[in-house]
C-alpha cells in the first residue's frame, strides 16, 4: 500500500481546474480544461502500466490541441466557442477523414475528451454511491456502455473492457485517489460530479448550438 501520495493526486486539484476553466459567459478556457485532464492523467498513471494505452490515448488527444495552440492560429484556441467558431469559419473542422499527414482539428479531437468526461461523471457518481463490496470492474464497465463505449468500434470495446478488468478492488482504488471511505469522500465526489457535469453539459451545449456534436 504505497501508492497514494497526496502530494500528487487530489481530486481536488481535478475540481479546481475543471471549475476554473467556465468563464462568466459559460464558455471554456481549454488551457484550464487540459490541466485538468493532466491531473486526471497522473491517476491513470498511478493505476499502472495496463491503462498506458488509456493515458497514452489522452496525451495524444491533449497534445493535439496544445499544438493548435502554439501554432499561428494559437489566438483562435483560447476558448472552446473561440476554437469552434475559427475552425468553422476557415473550414477545418474534419467532417471527413483526413489525409494522415494533416493535424487533427480542434473540435474533432476535443469531442473525443469531451465523451471521456461523461464517462468519467458516471463513473465517480457511481463511485460515489457505492458500498464497500462493489466492483470497480462493474462500476467502469456500466459508466463506460452509458456513455463513451457508444462511440467506439469493437476492438476498442475489447481492450476498454480488458482495463476495466484490471482495475483495483474499490478499496485499493481509494486508496489510489488518496481518500478513505467517507462521509467526505462522498462530498469530494459529489462536488467533482457537479463540476465535471457542469462542464460536460456547457460544451455539449456549445457542440450542438454549431451543429458539430455529432458530424466529427
Ligand atoms: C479521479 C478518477 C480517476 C480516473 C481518471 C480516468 C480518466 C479516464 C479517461 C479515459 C480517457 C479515454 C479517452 C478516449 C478518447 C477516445 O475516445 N479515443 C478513441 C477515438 O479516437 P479517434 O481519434 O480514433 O477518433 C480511440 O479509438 C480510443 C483509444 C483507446 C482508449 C479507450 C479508453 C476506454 C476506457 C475508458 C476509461 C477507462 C479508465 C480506467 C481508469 C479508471
Amino acid at each position: 500500500r504505497e501508492k497514494c501520495d497526496s502530494s500528487k493526486f487530489q481530486i481536488k486539484h481535478v475540481h479546481i481546474a475543471f471549475q476554473d476553466c467556465v468563464t462568466k459567459n459559460e464558455d471554456i478556457l481549454l488551457e484550464r480544461y487540459l490541466e485538468g485532464w493532466a491531473e486526471l492523467q497522473k491517476f491513470i498513471n498511478a493505476l499502472g502500466i495496463i491503462f498506458g494505452f488509456i493515458a497514452d490515448e489522452v496525451s495524444s488527444k491533449m497534445k493535439i490541441i496544445s499544438e493548435h495552440q502554439q501554432g499561428v492560429h494559437g489566438r483562435e484556441y483560447v476558448s472552446m466557442q473561440s476554437m469552434i467558431d475559427y475552425e468553422l469559419a476557415n473550414n477545418v473542422v474534419n467532417f471527413k477523414e483526413l489525409p494522415s499527414d494533416r493535424l487533427e482539428s480542434g473540435c474533432r479531437t476535443l469531442l473525443r475528451l469531451h465523451r471521456a468526461l461523461r464517462w468519467l461523471q458516471l463513473f465517480l457518481n457511481k463511485l460515489r454511491i457505492s458500498s464497500e463490496n462493489d466492483s470497480m470492474s462493474v462500476i467502469g464497465a456500466d459508466s463506460y456502455h452509458q456513455s463513451l463505449g457508444k462511440h467506439h468500434g469493437w476492438f476498442v470495446q475489447r481492450a476498454a473492457g480488458i482495463a476495466f478488468l484490471a482495475l483495483p478492488t474499490r478499496s485499493d482504488f481509494l486508496h489510489i485517489l488518496c481518500v478513505d471511505d467517507s462521509k467526505e469522500t462522498k462530498a469530494k465526489l459529489w462536488n467533482a460530479v457537479n463540476v465535471i457535469g457542469r462542464v460536460y453539459n456547457i460544451t455539449q451545449h456549445m457542440y450542438e448550438r454549431s451543429y458539430i456534436a455529432n458530424r466529427v
